[in-house]
């Protein structure tokens, strides 16, 4: 059984403090992964990770987002540069559990067409899981025809790459529990976004990078499961148990 699985960027780092990992949580999410691992409760799992204060703080800096984006250099380097530095502090984290973490960098694959179509091929995810690895892949930067570089957010990557792989389970660990309601308490399941609207707010289609919307918008389009956890539930979604909130 396939699980992707995102750790959000608001998780894994401090999300006001640039460049600042959240070191205590990031070792909670590994432990996680590496017992569900030990376990046998996972065998072919591919994770995504987010941003936070290490690719958004650049993004915006440079002023490059999911559709408005950059020709210059520096600007790739410093955001494509500080999700590299997340993404070994990730792997470390990781390796040092036994799990055979493998780093995959979106902006040498993929690319966005003038009118936003995606294209992320996955032929070598899906044979490092075949060989038993664990491919960790994050939000980065992407070759945009028209724009430059655009940010491509582990959202979209999430929902590719369940495409790609059919995976069964989506999991995204977030920062809250799971999608709340106006009085703050976790929706267990959602099927429609009208049913939640409200909650969630106003987004635009734009609201690809961070937004809860965006989130469930796309995760809504899948044929997986997918759920939306906070990190003491991840053990328990990893066992495959239903906790925070279950968009289907
Ligand atoms: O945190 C964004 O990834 P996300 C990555 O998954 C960059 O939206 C480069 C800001």
């Amino acid at each position: 059984m396939t699980v992707v699985l995102k750790l959000g960027g608001s998780v894994i780092t401090e999300k006001d403090r640039p460049e600042t990992l959240d070191g205590a949580a990031l070792d909670r999410a590994a432990d996680a992964i590496a017992e569900a691992r030990s376990a046998g409760d996972v065998t072919d799992l591919v994770l995504v990770h987010g941003g936070g204060s290490f690719g958004h703080h650049h993004a915006s800096e440079h002023g490059v987002s999911t559709t408005s984006g950059s020709h210059d250099v520096d600007a790739v380097h410093a955001i494509h540069g500080a999700m590299t530095t997340l993404d070994r502090f990730v792997l470390d984290r990781l390796v040092e559990r036994d799990v055979p973490a493998v780093p995959i960098h979106p902006l040498s694959t993929a690319s966005r067409r003038a009118d936003g179509t995606l294209t992320f091929p996955t032929g070598q995810v899906e044979t490092l899981v075949g060989e038993g690895f664990v491919p960790v892949l994050h939000g980065d930067l992407v070759a945009h025809e028209t724009e430059g570089v655009t940010v491509l957010s582990g959202d979209e990557l999430v929902v590719e790459l369940a495409r790609a792989l059919a995976a069964e389970r989506v999991g995204l660990c977030s920062a809250v529990p799971g999608v709340l309601d106006e009085d703050g308490t976790v929706v267990e399941r959602i099927d429609s976004y009208d049913a939640v609207a409200s909650a969630l707010g106003e987004s635009d289609a734009t609201d690809v990078s961070g937004g809860m919307a965006g989130k469930v918008r796309s995760l809504l389009e899948l044929e997986s499961s997918a759920s939306i956890v906070g990190l003491s539930d991840l053990r328990a979604f990893l066992a495959g148990e239903r906790p925070g909130t279950t968009i289907e």
